[in-house]
């Protein structure tokens, strides 16, 4: 099945919020933000932009009527900047006007006065003075300080990861519109409407039920629209109250990519122990994430990163400490992987050390080390259904990765100028919110009198196909064709209490609350079939638009069933609510069983480097996946292709430059380079593991939307590796991205 989106996209027909045909009336917002990241505003002289001719209102932190707080996990951000600036971009004041140009012009004309102080932009230090955004915790197993003795060989580093612009093609923004009565309706291009709602009714002082929000699709997300597109709408929310006037915010490039919060930047320590047949012992790292000026939703992002420590190899004693760094940077934020991707980082950095001092390749080290069944992970999950041999050895096999290093070492034999480079990155990630009360989803079904089909989730689409793996989903079960199914727009007044739609969980969760409410309605179309036609349930089954009896087709068509199970006036509207089984979490101890399954792979990827230049292509990305039973390949495919191209971007070009002040330095699109057609690896091939998948993944099909990122690991550890190849001596940090300046360099350097 195509996805349902893919022709409205290319005529450019989907709706977006920029689509959304405005009210006359509307006026146009813009956030002013601060020029310094760390300070005290003096004063502020709103007058010259105040009288400009359009201008309908400035707001402050002074006209909220609720709270002045938009922190979803802890307390400690504020819409608007009240006293102190924390970073460059904060928001401090909202301009209104009757168009986009005039608010802008008027916000040029705002004179702010701060008292400036020293910024910290680096996490190491920042925990040396004791800012800390929240407690650090530490993850442990087995026995790590009697495990160092028991080591032959010892290896400790340093590790460090950069920030990532999100680059959602649609920039952030809202539209609300005022009701009656005091409500309001709000268009948001947010991952999570109910923490958009939840957030606005605490800004507003309202109730939640005042509220409505209302998503369409966005134009891209990765985490940047979990938390992070609130406070847009609450400043169009609070607007729109205040006119009574319909308000839109929708960002500029520029202002989005200073004033919104990216992936975390990590510097991280590790000491690996082994014994003398290369199996890892003990495992201790201590990540310093850098948090930015607030929490944001970086205590779960520490906790995955916590999760991730030993990606798919067992290791029997661990210790993982990680520490939540405050700094005068924008709040980082969610983004694909969710702080695993900077944990795996380190682990695949730690293996490639121990790999170069003892002069054997880091695979021989990784193959020995992965997973098995029933191995405990050190939160203490038992490992079941892994497939990290079985992707591993598939890797090996079907590309035959054996060769191709042959091969490779003949032509860096013969090539002086290019050197090639190969490496493995296997993936275990693991699927669940880590916080277990967010596994949970409800849908919302209606089978309209001529028997067509609406349903309501709370699942959003943002590009990675969830609304056509729903359709799917609701196909299969009532058994009817997928023209008659409409996936309607997320609607907090529909579906409401949404988890937002991250995690990768968004088709399992919704799907499975969706499954539910079919099934049910499936039962009441059965009983009313066997009334109809005057027998007993147990021989009737509706397939393929027809009423089966004893397994033979009679007259009764879905919608003569619809009409006449109508006129029995039996109820055609089910809601799901499903709530994932199996996992917990004891935060006292650090264990539990936080994950409802594991999603495995394994990519070989290898490089060409240009020895004289610094440059380098990615010539070939070769993956074996575990994708269950995937509902969608093509959908699961394109998963595939853009997380590992994003995850390569990561690694290598994508560099994020703040100042000493702390002021963005890459803050368009000619400074920060992110892979574009030419850069993407020349070819990607992914195939797919032969396995059913597991009953909690919706319809066996697992997890797609986050795993695939981290296969972009690889690119980094094969650039390595053609560089080694150039000079053996070479000094390479784990300091990722490496960057083609950063290649150069290595290139000559060492003895
Ligand atoms: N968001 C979240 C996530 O709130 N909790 C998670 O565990 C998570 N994991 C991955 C991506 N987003
Ligand atoms: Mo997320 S990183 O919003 O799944």
């Amino acid at each position: 099945m195509n996805n349902i989106d893919a022709i409205g996209h290319v005529t450019g027909r989907s709706v977006y919020l920029d689509d959304i045909p405005m009210q006359e009336g509307t006026l146009h917002a813009v956030a002013l933000g601060s020029d310094i990241a760390n300070g005290k505003i003096i004063s502020m002289d709103l007058q010259a932009a105040e009288v400009i001719p359009g201008v309908a209102r400035i707001f402050t932190a002074e006209d909220i009527p609720g709270e002045n707080q938009i922190g979803g996990i802890l307390p400690d951000e504020p819409l608007f900047a009240e006293t102190e600036v924390h970073f460059q971009g904060q928001p401090i004041a909202l301009i209104v006007a009757k168009d986009e140009f005039t608010a802008r012009k008027a916000r040029n004309l705002i004179k702010v006065n701060y008292q400036e102080f020293d910024p910290v932009t680096d996490p190491r230090q920042a925990k040396e003075r004791g800012l800390l955004l929240f407690p650090p915790r530490t993850f442990e197993s087995g026995d790590i300080d009697n495990a160092w003795k028991r080591c032959e060989y010892i290896f400790e580093g340093r590790a460090e990861s950069g920030a990532q612009e999100h680059l959602y093609i649609e920039t952030q923004g809202s539209y609300a519109i005022p009701m009656e009565n005091g409500n309001l309706k709000i268009y948001s291009s947010t991952q999570g409407p109910t923490i958009v709602q939840k957030t606005v009714a605490k800004v507003l002082g309202i109730p939640m039920h005042r509220i409505e929000v209302d998503v369409q699709r966005l134009g891209g997300a990765f985490g940047g629209k979990e938390d992070q597109a609130t406070a847009w709408a609450c400043m169009a929310a609070m607007a729109s109250q205040k006119l009574n006037k319909p308000v839109k915010i929708s960002l500029h490039r520029l202002d989005d990519m200073k004033m919104t919060g990216k992936r975390h930047p990590y510097s991280s320590d590790f000491k690996i122990g082994l014994n003398k047949d290369l199996k890892i012992i003990a495992y201790e790292t201590t990540y310093f994430q850098n948090g930015g000026a607030a929490a944001d939703l970086s205590p779960a992002i520490m906790e995955r990163t916590l999760f991730h420590a030993t990606n798919s190899y067992y290791i029997p004693n661990v210790k993982a400490a990680a520490y939540s760094c405050k700094t005068n940077l924008p709040p980082f934020t969610a983004f694909r992987g969710f702080g695993a991707p900077q944990a795996m980082f380190v682990i695949e950095s730690a293996i490639a050390k121990a790999a170069e001092v003892l002069k054997v390749s880091a695979s021989t080290i990784q193959e020995k080390n992965l997973l098995n069944e029933n191995d405990e992970f050190h939160y203490g999950q038992i490992a079941k259904k892994v497939n990290a041999g079985k992707s591993w050895k598939d890797v090996v096999d079907i590309y035959k990765t054996e060769e191709q290093l042959k091969e490779i070492e003949k032509f860096n034999e013969q090539n002086q100028i290019y050197k090639k480079g190969l490496s493995l990155m296997p993936v275990c990630f693991g699927i669940s919110f880590t916080k277990t009360p967010m596994n949970q989803a409800r849908a919302l079904v209606h089978i309209y009198q001529d028997g067509s089909v609406g349903i309501s989730t709370g699942a959003i689409e943002m590009g990675q196909g969830v609304n056509t793996k729903l359709l799917q989903v609701a196909a299969k079960t009532l058994s009817i064709n997928p023209d008659r199914i409409k996936i309607e727009t997320t609607n907090t007044t529909r579906v409401a209490n949404t988890s937002p739609t991250a995690a990768s969980s968004g088709a399992d969760l919704n799907g499975k609350a969706l499954l539910i409410a079919c099934n049910d309605l499936n039962e009441r179309l059965i009983a009313g079939a066997s009334k109809i036609l005057k027998v007993d349930r147990e021989s009737i089954k509706i397939k393929d638009e027809s009423v089966f009896l004893k397994g033979e087709k009679t007259k009764l068509h879905w919608k003569q069933l619809i009409e006449l199970v109508f006129l029995d006036r039996i109820n055609l509207t089910a809601v799901g609510h499903y709530a994932t089984p199996i996992i917990h979490f004891d935060k006292s101890t650090e264990k539990g069983h936080p994950f409802t399954y594991h999603v495995y792979g394994t990519a070989a990827i290898s490089v060409k480097l240009d020895c004289i230049r610094g440059r380098y292509e990615i010539e070939k990305v070769q993956i074996a996946h575990d994708f269950g039973t995937s509902l969608n390949k093509k959908i699961d495919l394109g998963q595939i292709e853009g997380g590992v191209v994003q995850g390569i971007g990561w690694m290598t070009m994508e560099e994020i430059g703040y100042s000493k002040e702390g002021k963005l330095l890459s803050n368009s699109l000619s400074t920060y380079k992110v892979p574009d057609i030419y850069a993407a690896p020349k070819s990607i091939e992914c195939k797919a593991l032969d396995t059913e998948g597991p009953d909690l993944a919706i319809m066996r099909s697992k997890a797609i939307g986050e795993p695939p990122f981290m296969y972009g690991i690889g690119a980094y550890f094969a650039l390595r590796n053609a560089i080694k190849a150039f000079n053996a001596s070479a000094k390479i940090e784990f300091d990722a991205p490496l960057t083609p300046e950063k290649v150069l360099m290595s290139l000559y350097s060492g003895d």
